[in-house]
């Protein structure tokens, strides 16, 4: 609990509050704000608010402050939970992670990097050069990620298009060994289309804008991205051009080969190309026009030209008798098929950029026998809820995410608190709140959820639209409280009746567009494309698409459907942080308008009340707002007592702390654990600080008497 800073800031800690309302809440948060204190602390919990500007207070000082602190040391920040996370790690070899999470453009990716600075400043303080290069690669890993994984948004300039989760692995001495990164559901339908006034990934603008004429003359790329269709809606900007040569610097740095670089800009080039690339019927057969771009792709990607155009045109088919045909394109299908494969290439890219990294600095001869127990710190950045004008697939999928990880943080903070008061022997009182299990239930039930809806669309044989399907959702799921279905509201104007549902997240309201839910949840590309890949001369694309070999009469299983692949990685991302012991950072977004000076009260408000932040005030204070080992305690607040100052001649440190307490008359207020002492209200203890405070001068004073030999 950290009251070191003035009460000009507010409380630094939520659970001071005189009353747990929301108006005094939103009041603290917002004085705090004003302030430029970003941080406040909810326990162990750091809410925080984007503050739209440059803050000192990331530099060396503030790191040397936190490094071994206790969390009430100090103010809050997100230095102090990293290093709560860190010692956890370090003095009782437990693994923990770090969540945070919060709406698009709250901070969490801004958050992610100052912990990951943080844990890199306060480890190997020997210099080893082993421990410094895997530091490194770790820190640069964020710059290229984003370059692939990052895109302008209506929400965020900088907006992280990929979930991350990043696990950091320690050797006994607290010192990083590698980690690993796992990537989640890249939004690669934005390679091919972007809503008004959003880019495409960052990549793209990046290499048009910074890379060398050299190098975009042997692509056959023009540096105006208003010349290709692909990133037609976005501008570059002065930045792409730093960016391209940080990118290209900090791939050098984690290792990739000058091929490999060449490879990764190359299939940038080839995915340009294509999106320009028209096809016309003759009033018989589909063909390409201009045959130069297939010339050009065929020369990036290492394959024969006729491979390639036939790849466009032409699907292969095994029919029912086993015969194999070649089966031309319509001009619709053939768009489909290019447009599915440049997503497929940006999408494999960006998969094999994260498994290159990881091979980098994945733990390597590491002895348990002889190294102790590996621990690990697991970091997780992943996109916020999201609520656009129009949303679609990925925004179903990205809110659904939020539930999972919302679901967690209720389960592991009740988990936590009801742990700790048993493992104490106290008594534990239950606190109500909103579990949003239904509306998970309702994504991913087997059978009656909506992925489940949706797969079964997808295979079903025959015409199968997203109307019908929808039309399927809303027969089996009209009686579901969080899902409107149209047939029962179809005098509703905020809902096209054809083609919309909605669902109330544990968030708020968001209306989805079902059109093209089908085709993005089968997530089809002709097995012809990946045979071109595979067949390429070059080594770095082939390893890029294994699974090119199969012939199509191979190709029989039908692969898993994008939301059940999503559903199944969200599941063992769960799985893989209830395990860990958790710290979290709640980030808020105090605008809309990227302002550093205001706080939109509604706005911040609601983000209040989704996240849960009320409810986990109301746990904290509800048993024991506060909690503190006996020796601890002792070391802080024995000089307000004189049967504890200097030293106290009792059996043990949990008496003088219970004489402490009787001797400041709030023993109805505490309850004696194991180990700790637990305090109801923080009023108690915010005496006791100020008795402290006002005694460190008197003490002070005394202290230089004595040296100077007054006394
Ligand atoms: P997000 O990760 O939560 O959104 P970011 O971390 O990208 O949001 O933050 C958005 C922008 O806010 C950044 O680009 C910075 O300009 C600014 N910002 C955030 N935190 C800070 C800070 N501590 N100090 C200064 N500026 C900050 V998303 O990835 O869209 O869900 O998918
Ligand atoms: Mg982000």
């Amino acid at each position: 609990m950290a009251e070191l800073e003035g009460l000009e800031f507010g409380k630094s800690d939520f659970v001071l509050l005189d009353e747990v309302t929301m108006e005094q809440f939103m009041e603290n948060l917002k004085l705090r704000f004003e302030k430029g204190r970003i941080y406040t602390f909810i326990g162990e919990v750091v809410v925080s608010v984007n503050p739209y500007r440059e803050m000192d207070i990331y530099g060396k000082e503030t790191i040397d402050a936190y490094r071994g602190r206790e969390l009430y040391e100090n103010p809050p920040h997100l230095y102090a939970v990293s290093d709560a996370a860190y010692k956890a790690m370090k003095r009782r070899a437990k693994d923990t992670c770090i969540v945070i999470s919060g709406e698009s453009g709250a901070g969490k990716t801004e958050a992610s990097k100052y912990i990951m600075q943080y844990i890199a400043a306060i480890t190997n303080p020997t210099q080893r050069a082993e421990v410094e290069s895997v530091k490194n690669v770790l820190l640069k890993s964020n710059c290229v990620l984003e370059a692939f994984g990052n895109a302008k948004t209506n929400r965020n300039d900088n907006s992280s298009r990929f979930g991350k989760y990043m696990d950091i692995n320690f050797n006994f001495n607290g010192d990083p060994t590698g980690g690993h990164i796992n990537n989640y559901l890249l939004e690669k339908s934005r390679v091919v289309h972007q809503q008004d006034g959003e880019r495409n990934f960052h990549s793209f603008y990046q290499l048009l804008r910074g890379g060398s004429n050299e190098m975009l003359e042997s692509f056959h790329l023009q540096s105006d991205p208003a010349v290709y269709t692909y990133t037609r809606e976005g501008a570059t900007t002065n930045n792409d051009r730093t960016s391209h040569k940080a990118v290209m610097s900090a791939l050098n740095v984690i290792g990739f080969s000058e091929e490999e670089i060449n490879s990764i800009y190359q299939i940038l080039a080839t995915i340009l190309l294509l999106g320009n690339m028209q096809f016309e019927c003759d009033g018989e057969s589909v063909q390409i026009v201009g045959l130069e771009a297939v010339n050009h792709i065929s020369e990036l990607t290492a394959t024969d030209p006729e491979s390639v155009s036939k790849s466009l045109l032409y699907r292969t088919v095994a029919t029912g008798g086993g015969e194999v045909i070649e089966k031309g394109h319509s001009e619709q299908d053939a768009c489909f098929g290019r447009d599915a494969f440049a997503k497929a290439l940006y999408e494999r890219l960006f998969g094999w950029i994260v498994s290159r990294i990881n091979t980098v600095i994945e733990v390597k001869d590491y002895n348990p026998m002889l190294h102790g127990k590996n621990t690990v710190i697991g970091v997780l950045d992943i996109y916020g809820f999201e609520i656009f004008d129009n949303n679609s697939f990925e925004q179903f999928c990205i809110n659904y995410c939020n539930e999972k990880l919302q679901q967690l943080f209720i389960e592991l903070i009740l988990r936590q608190e009801q742990g700790e008061y048993q493992r104490e022997g106290i008594t534990w009182q239950h606190i109500d709140y909103f579990n949003n299990q239904i509306i998970v239930d309702l994504v991913e039930q087997p059978h009656k959820g909506i992925i489940s809806i949706l797969d079964e669309a997808c295979l079903t044989v025959g015409n199968v639209t997203d109307t019908v399907c929808l039309d399927s959702m809303d027969t089996k799921l009209a009686q579901h409280p969080h899902y409107t279905s149209r047939k029962l509201s179809p005098t509703d104007k905020t809902m096209d009746f054809q083609k919309h549902f909605r669902i109330r997240h544990y968030a708020g309201d968001v209306t989805y567009s079902v059109e093209g839910f089908l085709d993005k949840n089968k997530d089809m590309l002709f097995q012809d494309f990946k045979r071109l890949m595979y067949n390429s001369a070059n080594p770095v694309l082939k390893e890029m698409w294994p699974d090119g070999h199969l012939s199509i009469t191979e190709v029989t299983k039908r692969p898993l459907t994008a939301a059940t692949l999503f559903k199944n990685s969200i599941v063992a991302l769960v799985d893989k942080l209830a395990c860990k012991e958790p710290y979290y950072v709640r980030c808020i977004k105090p605008n809309e308008m990227k302002s550093p000076v205001l706080f939109d009260d509604a706005r911040c408000q609601h983000q209040v009340a989704y996240l849960g932040l009320m409810e986990n005030v109301m746990v904290r204070r509800a048993g024991f707002a506060y909690r503190q080992p006996y020796s601890r305690f002792l070391q802080r607040y024995k000089m307000t007592c004189e049967y504890t100052w200097p030293q106290h001649l009792m059996a043990s440190d949990r008496e003088a702390v219970e004489t402490i307490v009787t001797q400041h008359g709030f023993q109805d207020d505490v309850a004696y654990g194991h180990t700790k002492l637990f305090v109801r209200t923080p009023r108690s203890l915010f005496t006791l600080e100020q008795e402290r405070a006002a005694l460190i001068p008197i003490l002070v004073l005394f202290l230089q008497k004595v040296w100077r030999g007054a006394l």
